[in-house]
C-alpha cells in the first residue's frame, strides 16, 4: 500500500545526521535502480520569452525586464535538428518547454507533429507547456508524448510568494490530467526561493501523496537572473540541496530525480554527492531553455571519473563512456548476482 508521507516524518529524515541520511538514501536507490547508471536528457526552448505568467524566478515572464531574446514558435525543422544532435550525443530524452500559460488550439498540430517525428527517431519525449486540459494531453499522448513536466515549485504555503498568476490548485488539476491521460508525470521542483526547510517537505508530501509519485522528479537550484525579483536571493547551502535530494530518494524510491536547473554553479564534488544521495538523472548539453549548463564534454569527463554512464546510451562512438559502461555494467552484474 503507498505510505502516506507525514510532516513529521519527513521533518524526522530531514533532522537526520548527515552521513546516516545519505547512507539510507543510498541504500533505497540501490534497491530500485542500478547506482551507476544516469537518465539524461536535452533541453530545448521551442518559445521563448514574453509569458504572461508572473513566476518570479523566471528569465521568461514579461513582467522583468531580463536579457532573454523573445522568439516565436521555433520552426519545426530547427526542432527537429536539435532533436537530432541530441540523439547524436547520447541523450535519450528530448524535452521542449514552451513559455506559455497554456498551449492554444492552433499550436496543437505543431506540437502533434513535432512528438510525432521526434518519436520515429527513437527519442523519448516530453513537453512542458503550462497549464493543459483533458482533450489537449489525450491529443499528445495519441501523438506519442511520454513525458509531461509541470513544476509544483515549492509549498502550497510558500507558493503564493513566487506566483499569482496561477493557483498551485491549477497545478494539481494540470499533474492529474497528465496522469489520467496515459502521459508520464515530470514534476519537481526549485529550492532557493528563500522558502524554508517545512516548505521543503510540504513540496515533497505535495508529490509524494499525489494518485501516484511522478516518474520523473526535476530538482532546481534557483539560477539568479539579473532583472527578476530573486536577482539578489541568498544561495542555498549545499548540504541543504543534497539533503533535499536524499529525502526525496527515501520519500519517493521508484522515481527519477533529475538534478536540473543550477548545475553551472555547482563543484564536481557537489554533483556527485547529490547521485549519492540518489539523484540519477541530468539535463545534459550547453543550454537550459535561456541559461547555461555544463558542456557536454564536462559531464562525460565527470561520468568517466564517477564510472556513470547513460541510461540506454546510443553513444557508439564515444570510446570513453561506452568502453565505461560495459566495465560499470559488468562490476555491476557481478555484484548483484
Ligand atoms: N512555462 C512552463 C511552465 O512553467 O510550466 C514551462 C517552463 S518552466 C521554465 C519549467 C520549470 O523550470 C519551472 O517550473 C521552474 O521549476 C524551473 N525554472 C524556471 N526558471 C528557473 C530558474 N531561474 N532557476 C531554477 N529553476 C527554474
Ligand atoms: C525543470 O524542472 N527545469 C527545466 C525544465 N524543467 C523545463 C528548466 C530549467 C530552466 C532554468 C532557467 C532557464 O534556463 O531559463
Ligand atoms: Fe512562464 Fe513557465 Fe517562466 Fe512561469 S516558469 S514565467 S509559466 S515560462
Amino acid at each position: 500500500m503507498k505510505k502516506i508521507w507525514k510532516i513529521e516524518e519527513v521533518n524526522m529524515l530531514f533532522e537526520m545526521p548527515f552521513l546516516d541520511l545519505i547512507f539510507n538514501a543510498q541504500t533505497v536507490h540501490r534497491k530500485y535502480f542500478n547506482p551507476n547508471e544516469i537518465q539524461i536528457s536535452t533541453l530545448l526552448s521551442i518559445k521563448t520569452g514574453l509569458c504572461p505568467e508572473d513566476c518570479k524566478y523566471c528569465a521568461q515572464s514579461s513582467r522583468y525586464k531580463t536579457n532573454v531574446k523573445n522568439e516565436k514558435l521555433l520552426e519545426i525543422s530547427k526542432v527537429l535538428d536539435a532533436a537530432k544532435k541530441a540523439k547524436k550525443s547520447g541523450s535519450n530524452r528530448f524535452c521542449m518547454g514552451a513559455a506559455w500559460k497554456n498551449p492554444k488550439e492552433r499550436d496543437m498540430p505543431y506540437l502533434i507533429k513535432i512528438i510525432k517525428k521526434i518519436k520515429d527517431m527513437g527519442l523519448e519525449t516530453c513537453m512542458t507547456l503550462g497549464s493543459i486540459n483533458q482533450s489537449q494531453a489525450e491529443r499528445l499522448f495519441s501523438a506519442g508524448l511520454d513525458f509531461y513536466n509541470h513544476n509544483l515549485d515549492t509549498s502550497p504555503r510558500f507558493y503564493s510568494k513566487i506566483i499569482t498568476t496561477r493557483t498551485y490548485q491549477e497545478r494539481l488539476d494540470t499533474l492529474n490530467i497528465v496522469r489520467n491521460s496515459g502521459i508520464k508525470v515530470c514534476s519537481g521542483g526549485i529550492l532557493g526561493l528563500g522558502e524554508n526547510l517545512n516548505d521543503r517537505a510540504e513540496l515533497l508530501i505535495q508529490l509524494s501523496n499525489l494518485t501516484k509519485a511522478p516518474e520523473s522528479i526535476p530538482m532546481n537550484m534557483l539560477v539568479k537572473i539579473p532583472g527578476t525579483p530573486l536577482e539578489r536571493n541568498q544561495n542555498i547551502e549545499d548540504f541543504d540541496f543534497i539533503k533535499t535530494i536524499a529525502v526525496t530518494r527515501i520519500m519517493m524510491p521508484k522515481s527519477y530525480i533529475r538534478l536540473s536547473a543550477g548545475r553551472e554553479n555547482m563543484s564536481q564534488n557537489m554533483q556527485a554527492l547529490c547521485f549519492i544521495a540518489g539523484a540519477n538523472s541530468i539535463f545534459y548539453g550547453c543550454k537550459l531553455l535561456t541559461t547555461p549548463n555544463p558542456t557536454e564534454e564536462k559531464d562525460l569527463k565527470l561520468f568517466h571519473k564517477l564510472g556513470l554512464y547513460a541510461k540506454k546510451h546510443s553513444i557508439k562512438n564515444d570510446k570513453i563512456i561506452h568502453k565505461h559502461a560495459q566495465q560499470t555494467k559488468n562490476y555491476y552484474n557481478a555484484l548483484s548476482k
